[in-house]
């Protein structure tokens, strides 16, 4: 760590600090806005840094299947015992902390879909900023479609650590992307239209300039907290659907799961070495991922059920024509569907737009 990073760091903890000491109220909300920004910009000059730094990610892996799901949880949570037990994978297991160095990828296959996961080190406190493998396990979680956050069954209070460094690490897990257009202008002012609940318009204008945006009309389309409002300006931030997963199960009485649900509201108990509701696990991981599969025909043929073709929610008629041919977007005349996307069986639909739903069947037609 260079001195300008310390000193970066020690800038952090101060604002930090002071956030923290500061009350909440009317009189001093500008002002907390303002000690938002002013870390949030700190925090980025940290990132660009720290990316200029890792010349290249050491150990990416190839992204394979229809959807990667990443493992992250502390060390010795179980996370390798639990990809073994989804896919079949033989990462190494014991009971010392580190066990895992690298990323070990398995695959889930399961509802016709294939899933890949990734077994990553441990992650720990610091990680964001770099400790231990941190910046690796980041990368892989950042560039992910699912986090799954295993927990120890004995460590609960060990998600709050790790929600924080993948917040700190700019993944917003299960957060929805805020809506904020933002168009500079050369000159008169911040124009802001919006709803504005959870902080004030003044608050709002103020966090903007701090964030150097001083001529802009800016449209807030949800009501935002100050933290959504930053994140919409910095821009950089990955949404990523996540799962909450307490391993170890097994060592918990009724009474301690109902603590631990209480505390940290997870999705689901599991035990990966006593196999107990790995199958519910295999569900949750296919549910959260949102595929739509959907089975092809040739006009007067039958759909070949055996092989969907494995697209993502709020996929349409035009991913379906890319995956088929290059050419059948520019050739497309219509597609006749039968399933949940449509009002009846062999509908025909003309728009490219049309999206389409799990288990549909599609005929394409081209020109
Ligand atoms: N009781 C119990 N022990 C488990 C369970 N799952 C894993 N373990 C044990 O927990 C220890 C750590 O398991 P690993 O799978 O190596 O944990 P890890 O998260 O991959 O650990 P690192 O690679 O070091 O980050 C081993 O001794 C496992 O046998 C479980 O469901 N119940
Ligand atoms: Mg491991």
């Amino acid at each position: 760590m260079g001195i300008n990073d310390a000193k970066l760091n020690e800038r952090i903890a101060e604002l930090e600090n002071e956030l923290k000491t500061t009350k909440y109220n009317k009189r001093t909300q500008r002002a907390v806005g303002l000690l938002k920004a002013k870390i949030a910009n700190l925090r980025e000059e940290k990132h660009k840094k720290a990316s200029t730094k890792l010349a290249f990610d050491s150990f990416a892996v190839r992204k394979t299947g229809d959807a990667t799901a990443v493992l992250v949880g502390f060390p010795s949570a179980g996370k390798s015992t639990l990809l073994n037990r989804l896919t079949g994978a033989k990462s190494a297991v014991a009971a010392y902390a580190f066990t895992t160095l690298d990323v070990i990828p398995g695959v889930l296959q399961y509802k016709k879909t294939s899933i890949q996961i990734l077994d990553v080190p441990g992650l720990i406190e610091g990680a964001s900023e770099g400790k231990g493998r941190g910046r690796e396990v980041i990368a892989a979680a950042s560039s992910a479609d699912l986090i799954i956050v295993l927990v120890d069954a004995l460590h609960p209070e060990q998600v709050n650590v790790m929600k924080k460094e993948l917040y700190n690490a700019r993944i917003r897990m299960n957060l929805r992307k805020p809506e904020v257009k933002i168009a500079k202008k050369p000159s008169g002012g911040i124009n802001l239209t919006g709803t504005f609940t959870n902080m004030t318009k003044d608050m709002a204008v103020a966090l903007l300039r701090e964030l150097k945006i001083s001529n802009a009309d800016v449209i807030i389309r949800d009501d935002l907290s100050p933290e959504e409002l930053i994140d919409a300006v910095e821009g950089n931030r990955k949404y990523v659907p996540g799962i909450i997963a307490v391993n170890k199960s097994d060592l918990l009485d009724a009474a301690a799961k109902e603590r631990i649900n209480d505390m940290i509201h997870p999705d689901i108990f599991i035990s990966a070495e006593h196999d107990a509701c790995v199958d519910e696990m295999k569900e949750l991981i296919f549910t959260r991922l949102g595929f739509v599969r959907v089975y092809c025909k040739e006009a007067g043929k039958e759909a070949d059920m055996n092989e969907p073709m494995v697209l993502r929610k709020g996929a349409t008629i035009k991913e379906v024509c890319e995956k088929l041919h290059r050419e059948f977007v520019k050739r497309f005349r219509f597609a006749r569907i039968w399933g949940k996307s449509v009002k009846f069986g062999g509908q025909k639909v003309l728009k490219l737009e049309h999206k389409v739903a799990d288990e549909d069947i599609v005929e394409v037609h081209v020109s």
